[in-house]
Order: structure tokens, then sequence, then C-alpha cells
């Protein structure tokens, strides 16, 4: 810290006090909590800050994805939870600014998640006047997914925040702005062994990109209706078993 110019270090504080990004903690399994996940199950970034540039390999898990220790057991049926949180568990999750989707894609963990390895299990965006991310903090940060009847094995389950704020431009024409992503991915174990597999077919990167639906949007334009936003990537999978937004357990 101490060689850091003074002018920075204030600059970095401003950015930091103005900036409610956010990251998960850890997973329920049928409404049980698994524990902080932090580089435990979860492929944790080193702080909460969004992923920009979409031509980045952090699109996939962020931006420190590499094999942590654990894995969470579930089987086919089981509903799993993702929990975010902003600077400590169950706070504001995420500066209520930051409207957009929340979604959820599974791939292989051999995949390590490169190449078209993803598939869609979830998708939410704007419905009844709230964006996903309004349901997102109403629920302390909580949103599921069923685990569909899919072959045993390990697998990474990428939970994904599009947030809108500064998306009426592409990061690519003004990289000051853009959509800021925010992505997070846990390891799991799939112990119930189904038939139906997932077809993946979407990158990260690749699949998101300046021109792909969803990326620019302007959440303030006063003709704007949220309600035929479309979020980014293919329909969610005809083989998923649903999800939603909305609390399961008290932290
Ligand atoms: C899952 O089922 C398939 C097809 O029957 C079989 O080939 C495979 O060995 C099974 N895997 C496990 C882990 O039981
Ligand atoms: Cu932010």
């Amino acid at each position: 810290m101490m060689h850091v110019p003074a002018g920075l270090l204030t600059l970095a504080c401003l950015v930091a006090a103005v900036s409610a990004h956010t990251t998960v903690y850890g997973l329920w399994v049928n409404g049980a909590f698994q524990g902080d996940g932090r580089n435990l199950y979860i492929r944790s970034p080193p702080n909460n800050n969004p992923v920009k540039d979409l031509s980045s390999n952090a699109m996939a898990c962020n931006v420190n994805n590499r094999v942590v220790p654990n894995t969470v057991s579930v089987q086919q049926g089981d509903l799993v939870t993702f929990e975010w949180y902003h600077d400590t568990r169950d706070d504001d999750i995420i500066a209520s600014s930051h409207k957009g989707p929340v979604q959820v894609y599974i791939a292989p963990t051999s995949s390590n998640g490169a190449g078209p390895v993803w598939t869609k299990l979830f998708s939410d965006s704007y419905e009844n006047g709230l964006w996903a991310v309004d349901k997102l903090i109403l629920a302390h940060g909580q949103h599921s997914v069923t685990i569909p009847d899919i072959p045993a094995g390990d697998y990474l389950l990428r939970a994904e925040i599009a947030a809108l704020h500064e998306a009426n431009v592409a990061y690519t024409s003004n990289p000051i702005r853009g959509v800021q992503m925010y992505m997070s991915c846990s390891q799991i174990r799939v112990t119930s062994n189904g038939t139906e597999v997932p077809p993946g077919g979407t990158s990260f990167p690749g699949t998101y990109t300046s021109s792909t639906p969803g990326i620019v949007w302007n959440l303030y334009d006063p003709f704007g209706n949220p309600a035929a936003y479309q979020a980014p990537g293919p329909a969610v999978w005809d083989g998923a078993d649903g999800g939603s937004i909305a609390q399961v357990g008290s932290a």
C-alpha cells in the first residue's frame, strides 16, 4: 500500500464505494446450506468485480478458474440454490441499479468450461415489473435450479448475472461502459445416472458478443419495454427441470 500513489488510492476507494458488485457465497441443496463454498467448491474470483470483456476466458468461470478441492453431491430432482452476496453474507446482495437477467448453465467439469460445452438450465429476465436482479435482492441473494435427469458425473454449475446499468453501449465501443457480467462456477457431482445428456452448444467466451441480443440495452429509455428484453444466449434446454428466484433458507 505504501507504494501506491495517493491519487490512485483515492480513486480506488471511490470506485469501491460506488460499486456494489456481487459474488456467490455458497450453495444449498434441498434447503440445506452446504457451507461457505468460496475457494472450496466454488471457483471463486479474488474479488466481486464484473467481467466486461466478453472475449475474455474469464467469461467461463470468472478470473480464477481452477480446480478447487471439494464438490457438492446432488441427484436428479434436487433443488440447488445459489446464494450471492455483496460484501458480507445476506447483505444488500448487489446494487439495485444493477438490473438485468439471472441465468444458470451447466457443463462437464472435465471441459474446464472451455469450448461449446455449456447448456442453459435457467433464465429469468423481467416479469410483473421486476427484473430478475430485483427479485434476487428480495430473495436474499438466492435462486435455484432443479438437477435434471443427466448422466452421473462431475459438472460445473455456472450462475450468471448480466447487469445492464451501463449497457446502453457495448464495451467494445466504450470500455468505460458495457454490460457487467458476474459469473460463478460451482463444482457438483451428480450421483444419479440419468439419460438426458446436456447438449452443450454455448461457449464462454464466444456465444455472447456485442451484437448478441440482450448485451446492449438502455435501461433508462423512457420508451423502453423491459418485457421485450431477451437475455443473451440460447433458449433454456428442453431437458432442464426449472428453477426460481426465491429464498429457500435463512443465512
Ligand atoms: C450410467 O449409465 C450408463 C448407461 O446405462 C452406463 O454406461 C454408465 O456406466 C453408468 N454410469 C454410472 C456411473 O453408473
Ligand atoms: Cu457493480
